[in-house]
C-alpha cells in the first residue's frame, strides 16, 4: 500500500464489484449496521486482498445513504453512493431488466429504456472516479460483472497506468441477440478498455471476439487469445469460476451435518428417494422446468408421491422486479396444484421454501439428496451443482444437470438435459432415481475429480495470472 496524493492509503489490488461484501442494513430505530454477505467471490479473493493490502469498491446495499470509507477484518471498503433513482433505473431497470435477460438467451423479453441505459453510464462512471481514487500508481484493478461493462474504458480514460482485467459471471450472448442492444457499440468498447476480459467458457469468448471485430475494429492478436485494439492488445480468456471445494467437503463431512442430514430424511416421512432444487429464485433457473417433469411423472405412475418427494429451497431474489413477481406467482400456483393433486395430509409431494438457508443447513439437503435437479434454460456457470458435488463424500446422489450451464462442460459425467425437452428432462430424471449404485458411484467419483481440483482459488489465480498481477513479495503459494 502507497500513500495517495491526498494522503490516504492507495491500494496495489482493488476489486470493484456492484456490491460490496458487507452490506448495510438500517433497522427500524433508523440504526445502520454492517452485515456480512459471505458469497464465494470474498471467500476466493480475501487472501489475496489481505496479502496485498487490497481494497474493494462497491455500492453498500442502501439507497441514498453516505458512507465513509471503513476497514473490515483488515479489508478497506470503498462504498459507492446510489440514488433510490439509479437503484430503480441502473440496477434494477438497465442491469436486470435488460442485460440479465437479453444475455440470458432472451428468456425473458428484455426492456430497453433510454433513462436506464443513461443511468448505467452515469454510474459506471461514478465507479470509475471511486476506483482511480483508491488506486496506487500501476495498481491492479479487477471488475466484476454486467452492471459494470463501461467501467475498463472509463476507467482508462482516468487512469491509463492501470492495468484492468474484467470477468463476466453471466453468460455473454450469441451475437445476434447481442446485437439488439442499442447501445451495442458502447458496451463493447467499455469492455475493451481492460487488458483482459474474462469469461466462464470458451463460447463468450468467440461471441466476444466476433463482435469486438465487428463493432469496434479489434484485429487479430498474438494467438487466439488475444485482439488488438487502436494498437493496444486485450487478451480474452474463459475463466470457470468455481467454489471453495475443501471447504464444502470438510463441512458436509462434520457430524452436526451428516446428523442433519439424517434428521432432514426423517422430516420428509423417510421417502425412498428425494429430489432437491437449489436456487436464487430466477425465471433463468427452469424451476418450471423441474416441476412439470416432477408432475409428468407423477401422473404417469412412474413415481409415487410419498416414496418420492421434492424439496426446492429457492432464495428470495430481485422482488421488485416484475417478472420476478410473476414467475414467483407461477411457481407457487404448480407446487400448489402437485400437492392439490398428489398430496397425503401430512406428506406434501413437492416441499417448497422461499427462503435463503445457512450454509450447514444446505450443505445437509445436499447430504441428504439421492437426485440434484439444475436445470437452468441458461446460466453463466451454476455453482450449485459444484456444491452438491463438493458435499457428496459418500459418492452417493446424481447430479441431472443442464446442458446450457456452463458448469455442463466441465461436469460431462452428470445426467445431462436439454431443459426445454420436457421428455428428455422427465425420463432422465427418472433414469438418475433408479441409477444402479455402482453406476451412481463411478460418475460421481468422476465429478469430484473435477470439482475438487479445480476450486475457487485456482479460478482467481489464473485470471490474475494471465492478467499479469505481480506477487506480493511474500507471497505462498499452493
Ligand atoms: P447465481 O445466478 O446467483 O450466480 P449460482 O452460481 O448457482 O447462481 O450461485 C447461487 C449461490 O446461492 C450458490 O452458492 C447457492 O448455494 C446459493 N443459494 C441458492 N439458493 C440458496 C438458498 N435457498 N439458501 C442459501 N443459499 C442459496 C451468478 C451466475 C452464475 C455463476 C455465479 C458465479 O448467474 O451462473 O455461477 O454468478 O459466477
Amino acid at each position: 500500500m502507497t500513500e495517495g496524493g491526498t494522503g490516504s492509503p492507495r491500494a496495489d489490488f482493488v476489486v470493484v464489484a456492484n456490491r460490496l461484501p458487507v452490506d448495510l442494513e438500517k433497522a427500524p430505530d433508523g440504526s445502520q449496521r454492517w452485515k456480512r454477505s459471505p458469497g464465494g467471490l470474498v471467500t476466493a479473493l480475501e487472501p489475496m486482498l489481505r496479502s496485498r493490502e487490497g481494497a474493494w469498491v462497491g455500492w453498500p446495499g442502501l439507497a441514498d445513504t453516505d458512507v465513509e470509507p471503513l476497514v473490515e477484518d483488515g479489508l478497506q471498503l470503498h462504498p459507492v453512493r446510489l440514488s433510490a433513482q439509479e437503484v430503480e433505473d441502473y440496477y434494477e431497470g438497465f442491469s436486470n431488466a435488460t442485460l440479465w435477460p437479453l444475455y440470458h438467451d432472451v428468456v425473458a423479453p428484455p426492456a430497453f429504456h433510454r433513462h436506464w441505459w443513461q443511468a448505467y453510464v452515469r454510474v459506471n462512471q461514478r465507479f470509475a472516479e471511486a476506483v482511480a481514487e483508491v488506486a496506487a500508481e500501476g495498481a491492479t484493478i479487477w471488475v466484476q460483472d454486467y452492471q459494470l461493462q463501461l467501467l475498463p474504458a472509463a476507467l482508462r480514460e482516468l487512469r491509463p497506468d492501470l492495468r484492468i482485467g474484467y470477468f463476466l459471471h453471466i453468460p455473454f450472448p450469441p451475437t445476434e441477440l447481442f446485437m439488439q442492444l442499442p447501445w451495442r457499440r458502447e458496451i463493447v468498447e467499455g469492455l475493451l478498455g481492460a487488458d483482459l476480459v474474462g469469461f466462464h467458457t470458451p463460447g463468450g469468448v468467440r461471441n466476444f471476439r466476433w463482435l469486438a471485430t465487428h463493432l469496434a475494429g479489434a484485429k487479430a492478436g498474438y494467438g487466439r487469445n488475444e485482439i488488438v485494439v487502436d494498437g493496444r492488445p486485450v487478451k480474452i480468456g474463459a475463466f470457470p469460476i468455481s467454489i471453495d471445494s475443501a471447504a464444502l467437503d470438510q463441512l458436509s463431512r462434520s457430524d452436526a451435518v451428516r446428523k442433519r442430514a439424517a434428521e432432514v430424511r426423517a422430516d420428509l416421512g423417510n421417502p425412498d428417494k428425494i429430489i432437491l432444487g437449489v436456487d436464487r429464485l430466477d425465471y433463468t433457473k427452469g424451476i418450471d422446468v423441474r416441476l412439470l417433469a416432477l408432475q409428468e411423472l407423477l401422473e404417469e405412475g412412474r413415481v409415487s408421491a410419498g416414496d418420492t418427494v421434492m424439496v426446492q429451497l429457492a432464495t428470495p431474489s430481485r422482488e421488485r422486479v416484475e417478472h420476478y413477481q410473476r414467475m414467483r406467482n407461477d411457481i407457487e400456483q404448480s407446487v400448489g396444484r402437485i400437492n392439490g393433486e398428489f398430496a397425503r395430509v401430512g406428506f406434501p409431494a413437492v416441499h417448497y421454501l422461499h427462503q435463503s438457508l445457512p450454509r450447514e443447513e444446505l450443505a445437509a439437503f445436499f447430504l441428504a439428496a439421492d437426485v440434484m435437479l439444475v436445470t437452468p434454460l441458461r446460466d453463466g456457470m451454476n455453482l450449485v451443482a459444484k456444491e452438491y458435488v463438493a458435499c457428496r463424500h459418500d459418492l452417493g446422489g446424481a447430479l441431472v444437470l443442464s446442458e446450457f450451464a456452463g458448469a455442463a462442460i466441465e461436469l460431462a459425467q452428470a445426467f445431462q438435459v436439454n431443459p426445454h425437452d420436457t421428455d428428455g428432462v422427465k425420463n432422465t430424471l427418472y433414469e438418475a432415481l433408479t441409477v444402479a449404485p455402482e453406476e451412481g458411484r463411478k460418475r460421481m467419483k468422476a465429478l469430484r475429480r473435477q470439482v475438487m481440483t479445480h476450486d475457487v482459488d485456482r479460478w482467481a489465480r489464473s485470471f490474475l495470472h494471465a492478467l499479469g498481477m505481480p506477487e506480493p513479495v511474500d507471497a505462498e503459494h499452493g
